[in-house]
């Protein structure tokens, strides 16, 4: 809710700003709308040709959210009352067109500046400012600097030997071409199994003529259960005011969905009572095999296997050849991590793809690459294919690499990156010492991607904003986090993954997917209720934790 609707812009100058905001998608939409609701002058800067964030960069074939409808949205009354999705899990192109909607609603674009980088910024000592350098050579000053860059905004394009000497066409998803490209009867390779190789391998595998895909590790995905929405059912329930209820719930919920874990251990259920309650998770789709699931899954190694034995048992079940079997959905004794420690992804028809003549796998573990030709692939066994297309899948220097790819320094001229080249060290996961009036959400050390990404989005949003008026209101020229409590978070979010299972895969959860990438826990784990508990003591306490100029 708004706060306040004062007039408290202090900035001067048309080049500055109360608060300069990086990223339009969910995050910064999100910070634009309440800031300049208290009065603050904005401005929001983006890469981008349009808003959406991620949903704009993510076009690629079958793209869409992984969260239920009404979750992936904003809980903002004017805007959900008179918007309708069409699908249970929308497209990315719905996205665009919610995110075109979202900015009709509210008049955004006027404070949005499109098509421009933040390159850098530095803090000056002197004026207690932010000065912020754009792509198009222009600079900012800013009393606050927001970083709403979300935790996919680097892309990840491992260092192929050869990969310059490939003539066809080759395209991570992450920059797909926003036109598309054609695949029809195309010979094609995807390289990658994640989220968004499972969702672009389902939809161009009935289309292209050969596809191959390169897996280094299986991916867990888990039954979408897609479905069309009804408008008239949609309006209903708005009505009936559930989808408020709902909005006010996911709130309270470990990650920030419409289900939560049980509260009972696997192993209070007999054998027949978890294969019932498995069944049920299964069918209800989403999330719920992983998040709804046993309080101990991702704790308790012997629970987590019965998940993962019921979950090889269904899957193996619609692969019909046997080695694509054992490559997809590997029996217990060979499995190539717990269950849920990286990201299951949903599918719609993933597994079916496979049992089609025109579609192979590789376990790149066995058969590594080699080097990219001009035409194709080489393997490390000699075997050489050609490729007309081959689409990246391989993922992003996830959560901090967005936040650290901009030359941010701060009190000491020290920057981001150096900061936090041997381990990312936050305060609340929003801001870090040394770089005053500086903050970012869905970033590391919060629960970002252990969350539905609006939930979290507009807690901390909140927070911020609070803070920020806080700030203002109390005449501050700064607020900047001690490196004591910064020292203090950063082992509690060690300390609340330790007791999981997660540090035990190698996965982006812990930054192993990116050589040289320090392996720590980049997320908060110990659920949405209480990390917003732990960031409300704080402020209640007069921002303890933080020094004031
Ligand atoms: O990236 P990933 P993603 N050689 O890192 C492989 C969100 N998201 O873009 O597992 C060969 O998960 C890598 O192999 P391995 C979501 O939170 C959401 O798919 O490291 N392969 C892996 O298979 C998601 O989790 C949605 O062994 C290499 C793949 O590339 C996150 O973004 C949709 C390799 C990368 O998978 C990231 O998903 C899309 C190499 N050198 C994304 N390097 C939805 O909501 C990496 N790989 C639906």
């Amino acid at each position: 809710t708004p706060i306040a609707t004062s007039d408290i812009n202090t900035s001067s100058g048309s080049n500055s700003l109360d608060v300069l905001i990086v990223g339009a998608g969910f995050g910064g939409l999100y910070q634009l709308h309440y800031l300049r609701k208290l009065g603050f002058h904005c401005k929001v800067v983006d890469n981008a040709s349009e808003l959406g964030g991620i949903w704009y960069w993510n076009c690629y074939p079958g793209a869409r959210v992984d969260s239920d409808i009404p979750l992936y949205e904003y809980s903002i009354e004017d805007l959900y009352k008179d918007w309708t999705w069409s699908e249970r899990f929308p497209s990315w192109s719905e996205l665009r067109r919610y995110f075109a909607y979202v900015d009709k609603k509210l008049d955004l674009s006027k404070d949005v500046i499109l098509n421009t980088g933040v390159v850098s910024a530095d803090f000056d000592t002197k004026t207690s400012r932010w000065n912020v350098h754009l792509s198009t050579g222009e600079t900012y000053d800013t009393k606050f600097f927001v970083l709403c860059t979300g935790f996919a905004a680097k892309r990840h394009e491992p260092n192929f030997k050869g990969r310059e000497k490939y003539e066809g066409i080759c395209h991570h998803t992450a920059v797909y071409p926003q036109e598309g490209i054609d695949v029809k009867g195309k010979k094609v390779a995807v390289i990658g199994t994640g989220a968004s190789g499972v969702q672009c391998i389902q939809e161009i595998g009935p289309e292209v003529s050969h596809l191959t895909v390169l897996q280094r590790t299986p991916n867990l995905c888990l039954p979408m259960c897609q479905k069309k929405l009804d408008p008239k059912t949609e309006a209903t329930e708005k009505e009936n005011g559930n989808y408020q209820k709902i909005f006010d719930y996911r709130r309270d919920t470990f990650g920030g969905f419409h289900f939560d874990f049980a509260k009972r251990d696997g192993n209070e259920d007999t054998a027949e009572q978890q294969r019932e309650f498995y069944e049920k998770l299964w069918n209800g789709g989403g999330f719920r095999f992983w998040l709804a699931t046993y309080q101990d899954c991702l704790f308790d190694k012997s629970v987590n296997d019965t998940a993962y034995a019921f979950w090889a048992e269904k899957t193996r079940a619609r692969i019909n050849d046997p080695v694509k079997k054992d490559i997809l959905a590997p029996l217990l004794e060979k499995q190539h991590h717990t269950f849920g420690t990286k990201r299951p992804s949903l599918e719609q028809r993933y597994y079916e793809v496979y049992n089609q003549d025109n579609v192979d796998v590789i376990p790149l573990k066995e058969t590594p690459i080699d080097t990219f030709t001009e035409k194709g692939i080489k393997f490390k066994d000699g075997k050489e294919l050609d490729f007309d297309i081959i689409i990246l899948a391989t993922g992003f220097d996830s959560v901090t690499g967005g936040l650290v790819q901009i030359d941010i320094k701060g009190t000491d001229g020290v920057s981001l990156a150096d900061k936090w080249s041997k381990g990312t060290w936050t305060n609340l996961g929003m801001t870090t010492a040394g770089f005053p009036n500086m903050f970012f959400l869905y970033g590391p050390q919060g629960p970002t991607a252990f969350a539905n990404g609006p939930t979290i989005v507009e807690l901390q949003g909140d927070w911020i904003v609070r803070c920020i008026k806080y700030v203002h209101e109390h005449n501050h020229e700064t607020i900047d986090a001690t490196a004591e409590a910064e020292a203090l978070w950063t082992k509690h979010v060690a300390e609340l993954c330790d007791k999981t299972l997660f540090p035990g895969t190698d996965s982006w959860y812990m930054g192993a997917n990116i050589p040289g990438k320090p392996r720590e826990s980049l997320n908060y784990a110990g659920g949405i209720p209480r990390y917003v508990r732990e960031c409300r003591e704080k402020e209640d306490k007069g921002y303890e934790g933080f020094i004031f100029d």
